[in-house]
């Protein structure tokens, strides 16, 4: 009778040491998707920078315009993928990346300004 009653503890805290152990690793993902990764990319100069940005799915990219000029940043992939309005000082411009695929894009007022995103 003692030895039936030992066994169902230990079988009962073997139970509640593999539940921790999986709701432990259930937080760890629910921590990592409580915080979609961002970056980015400052627009000053008449350059972008980091010219090339290589991020994973589902990334936001944010570009800023630090330059005292106004900028675009206007996606030259066939599907025109983003595109945003022209940028004062310190606006911003952001665009997320659901997709894998390399993007290319460039300023519409000043052609030559080149960048791209490498999503993967
Ligand atoms: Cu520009």
């Amino acid at each position: 009778m003692k030895r039936s009653v030992s066994i169902a503890a230990l079988l009962a805290a073997l139970f509640l040491g593999t539940l921790g152990f999986c709701t432990g690793q259930g937080s760890d993902v629910a921590n990592a998707q409580e915080k979609p990764p961002s970056m980015e990319v400052k627009v000053d100069n008449f350059s972008f920078g980091p010219a090339t940005l290589t991020v994973p799915v589902g990334t936001t990219v944010t570009w800023t315009n630090r330059d005292d000029i106004p900028h675009t940043v206007v996606s030259t992939d066939d599907s025109k993928t983003f595109k945003s309005k022209v940028l004062d000082t310190d606006e911003k411009f952001s665009f997320t990346f659901s997709r894998a695929g390399i993007y290319p894009y460039f300023c519409s007022v000043h052609p030559k300004m080149t960048g791209k995103v490498i999503v993967q």
